[in-house]
């Protein structure tokens, strides 16, 4: 209660300063101290939310279980109870509001101590008073029950949710059955009363695959990728608007019929879409934004939208209505035509919200619905970080997933690989392959879905390395409850050096390191890493991939040498012999700039100055950055550098170490922060304007393969300039911003309303092709959290394996616009499959360079509390 107070003050005191400040000295005195009683009265109302419920004496009445369809309650009486009524409301019974919401007398189903509520709308927050005669007096209680709903709910009928789209657009999503039926069936919508009719003027359909649910956990157990689950939302565009207050009575075929009761303040509404984790307090730009499609009925019309929007505080106790933290946001237009959402967009600023520790906030639009739950708040925007950077830890190769660490747990995986010679890493091994040379490997991760470890795998410890040196006192030993935790090192640091593991354990004598570890096929079938039959190999060592693990090494060494000194010294003369190695053999300029450079920085040696310098030239006359990789470096950069060096990108991270060492040429360093310069503007640019979800993807660029939805990516230059420091304050600011927007974006304020990630947010991808999930999901532990997901693609493509599952889509997927082409299915490898270089990396980059100081996990984040498996911080 004190801190909910402490809270409920500063976000009065934060906003109004927001306030004044965006208003300057011309803000009449009078509106000021108006919106300060507004504020106080803010904070009071907070304060009476949170108040608890008490039952009346004598009355006692408790909601003791809620499907999708049906509320059981569970009632006593220390008297002998007469008449019983039941009344529902879409608003608490306690609400002030004026006009009064619809209470609608139940006819509840009564079986000894329990009464039943019956054909109630899924996903749906319903509020009971229950009145009860008896010695003479009238006992109420007041009760509150959210129906079950929503993705992959258990529904006792086809009904998963129903949420009005605009005031006359009511959206009814049905699992499974015959899409076009449901959409050419009879739809009947009636009023409060159950007789006055809102008459349907039309239906449009959107059918999406949302799951292949038919296959056994086991090496070569039976599946079947044609037997979908399939998602069909029927919008009713009615002939009036619902209105913000109503209990709807609809009915539709094969027998469908419930009771919606609608409030907008509590009813959802998917039109709005918004970080559904947390924004981050220091983020300048933050936004909701305003989009629908209607499937075969198109973008969904804005031009008679609500002009304004509000902002609710979401109550601890749910009895007690929502208060408005802020009124009459506008609704502007982000674009009357965006090509990724194909249709317009509208956006709405939520700069004005304050850092608000433990609050939770919705959108609201008048007669319309709310947003899924956000938070402006740094423990919120942590929850992110540290979700994202356990998905490396799950994902660890040998790591050791004991319940002290997560509850997605199972034993440690491929303990060791035998010894292979193969130097194209894009072949497998044949299954005859001697299985000789065995030995330990212990570090690096798994690729994807499945478990090899390929050589671009390297850059995982160096972005998380590059995001270490940025603002060290941001991470702290024990951030990520990870067996590392309490060694006395930063787990941010322990992560990047379960990676570099790997590259250790894949020296040899000569210094050469080996290129990564395969299989001769992919797992034949669903089962946890630690059950893999499979044996593993690995490839040859090559001067590539030995250049990059120079300069991991040395950058390690440089890094630990303050917690673990042998181990740095370890590292020392590893990274020198893998140095000598890369460069006899003329590994790529583009990666001899790392391995120089770096060890420029940790030795001071003149010899390495001149590599570096070599290298730079012969790259051409701009140096690095004739052949640098922005975005960061695909699959092929590293592939073609086996046998044509000159086809390897540089990605900045390679030239950090030599810029920050003191011998660094300064034509150089001018040369390369003026260039970063200003491709970050570029960067901010396309941020803020290409798109009407902001984003920093490039205008028209493609979305396959993470592309739309991986976001740490497009970041990296401007995460290098962070570090170089020295920025003006508004390219700082915009840079941060930038950044914010992507994670934003990624966390479901994109056109899909989508969270790219498993475990966060309302919205969240649930059936990743990553094979530990699918076990876990089978056991009902939903997939392991902090996967990120290719997410949308350009296109269908052609699989066999997805090709049941693109066929149910309707409107197929090419007709659908660009953002919305994802299906949340295991056999859309393209979708939901994602490796950790190039999705889940690049993210956690992103997101260290974002989180605050020093912060730590909330106890009740740990395995075994009640916040581990919560989706929402
Ligand atoms: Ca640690």
């Amino acid at each position: 209660m004190t801190r909910l107070l402490v809270n409920a003050f500063w976000l009065c005191h934060t906003a109004a300063k927001a306030f004044m400040s965006r208003r300057g000295e011309t803000a009449m005195p009078k509106r000021r101290s108006i919106y300060k009683i507004a504020l106080f009265a803010l904070a009071f109302a907070l304060l009476y939310s949170c108040l608890e419920a008490k039952d009346a004496p004598g009355l006692r009445a408790r909601v003791v279980d809620a499907s999708s369809s049906r509320v059981q309650i569970q009632w006593s009486a220390s008297f002998a109870p007469r008449a019983i009524s039941v009344r529902l409301s879409p608003e608490p019974f306690t609400t002030t509001r004026k006009p009064k919401p619809p209470q609608v007398l139940y006819t509840a189903r009564k079986a000894g101590s329990m009464l039943y509520l019956d054909n109630l709308a899924p996903a749906a927050d319903v509020f009971i008073r229950m009145e009860i005669a008896g010695d003479d007096k009238l006992y109420v209680a007041d009760l509150h029950a959210r129906t079950l709903g929503g993705p992959r709910a258990a529904l006792d009928n086809p009904v998963r949710e129903a949420h009005l789209y605009a005031p006359d657009v009511l959206g009814v999503t049905l699992a499974n059955g015959d899409g076009k039926a449901w959409e050419e069936g009879t739809w009947k919508v009636r009023r409060q009363d159950a007789v006055t009719p809102i008459s349907v003027k039309r239906a449009y359909r959107r059918s999406v695959p949302v799951g292949a649910p038919v296959y056994e956990v086991g090496w070569g157990k039976p599946y079947d990728n044609a037997r979908l689950d399939v998602d069909h939302t029927i919008f009713l565009v009615l002939a009036e608007p619902v209105g913000s207050l109503e209990i709807l009575y609809v009915e539709g075929p094969e027998g469908v019929r419930f009771i919606l009761p609608v409030s907008d303040r509590y009813l959802e509404t998917p039109v709005i879409q918004l970080n559904q984790v947390g924004y981050n307090p220091r983020a300048a730009r933050r936004y909701a934004y305003v989009y629908g499609h209607l499937g075969d009925g198109g973008p969904l019309d804005l031009s008679a939208f609500p002009e304004e929007a509000n902002i609710l505080v979401e109550s601890k106790n749910p009895l007690k209505p929502r208060p408005f933290a802020f009124n009459a946001i506008p609704l502007q237009t982000a674009s009357s035509f965006d090509a990724d959402a194909g249709g317009p967009v509208k956006q709405i600023d939520l700069s004005i919200i304050p850092p608000s520790p433990d609050l939770r906030f919705r959108i609201q639009i008048p007669g319309v619905g709310v947003s899924w739950p956000t938070a402006v708040s740094e423990e919120a925007f942590f929850r992110t970080f540290y979700v994202a950077a356990r998905g490396l830890f799950h994902n660890r190769w040998g790591g050791d997933l004991a319940s002290d660490y997560t509850e997605w747990s199972r034993p440690s995986d491929h303990p060791f690989v035998y010894t292979g010679e193969l130097v194209d890493f894009s072949q497998k091994y044949p299954a005859d392959t001697p299985k000789v040379g065995k030995r330990p490997l212990v570090g690096g991760y798994h690729d994807a879905g499945d478990f090899d470890q390929r050589p671009p795998h390297i850059i995982v410890a160096m972005l998380l390395m590059s995001a270490f040196e940025y603002e060290m006192t941001r991470f702290t030993d024990g951030q990520f409850t990870i067996p590392e935790s309490g060694n006395g090192i930063p787990d941010l640091l322990d992560e990047a050096l379960w990676g570099v593991a790997a590259w250790e354990q894949l020296q040899e004598e000569d210094g050469g390191v080996r290129l990564g570890v395969e299989s001769s096929q992919h797992p034949g079938g669903y089962q946890l890493a630690s059950d893999d039959p499979l044996s593993y190999w690995t490839y040859a060592r090559h001067q590539t991939i030995t250049a990059h693990a120079a300069a991991l090494f040395a950058q390690a060494s440089r890094l630990v040498r303050t917690y673990d000194p042998a181990r740095a010294d370890k590292l020392l003369e590893r990274a020198e012999k893998a140095y000598a190695y890369a460069r006899e053999r003329q590994a790529p300029s583009a990666y001899m700039l790392y391995a120089a450079g770096e060890m420029l920085l940790l030795t001071g040696d003149s010899s390495y100055k001149n590599d570096f310098e070599r290298a730079w030239e012969s790259m051409g006359a701009y140096g690095a950055f004739n052949k640098f990789a922005a975005n960061q470096a695909g699959f092929s950069s590293f592939h073609s550098a086996l046998h044509a060096p000159q086809q390897a990108f540089a990605m900045v991270d390679y030239l950090m170490g030599y810029l920050a060492s003191p011998y660094a040429s300064p034509t150089i360093k001018a040369n390369s922060r003026k260039w970063l310069i200003e491709m970050a503007q570029r960067l901010t640019e396309t941020t803020f304007r290409a798109h009407a979800h902001k984003n920093p993807r490039p205008d028209g660029g493609h979305m396959g393969w993470g592309q739309g939805a991986t976001m740490g990516r497009y970041l990296d230059v401007g995460m290098a300039l962070l570090r170089l420091g020295d920025l003006p304050a508004g390219l700082r600011q915009d840079l941060f911003d930038a950044m914010s927007l992507a994670v934003d974006y990624m966390l479901g304020a994109n056109p899909l309303g989508m969270v790219y990630y498993t475990g966060l947010g309302a919205r969240r991808v649930q059936e990743p092709l990553h094979l530990d999930s699918l076990v876990f999901v089978k056991q009902g532990k939903g997939p392991v959290p902090g996967i990120p997901i290719f997410g949308p693609i350009d296109g269908e493509m052609r699989a066999p394996w997805a090709e049941a599952t693109f066929a149910a889509f309707y409107p197929r997927v090419n007709d659908l616009p660009h953002a919305l082409r994802y299906g949340d299915v295991r056999t859309l490898v393209f979708c939901n499959e994602s490796t950790v270089w190039e999705n889940y990396a690049p993210n956690v980059k992103l997101l260290a360079f974002m989180i605050g100081d020093g912060q730590m996990p909330p106890e009740r984040w740990l395995p075994g509390q009640p916040g581990h498996k919560d989706p929402l911080p």
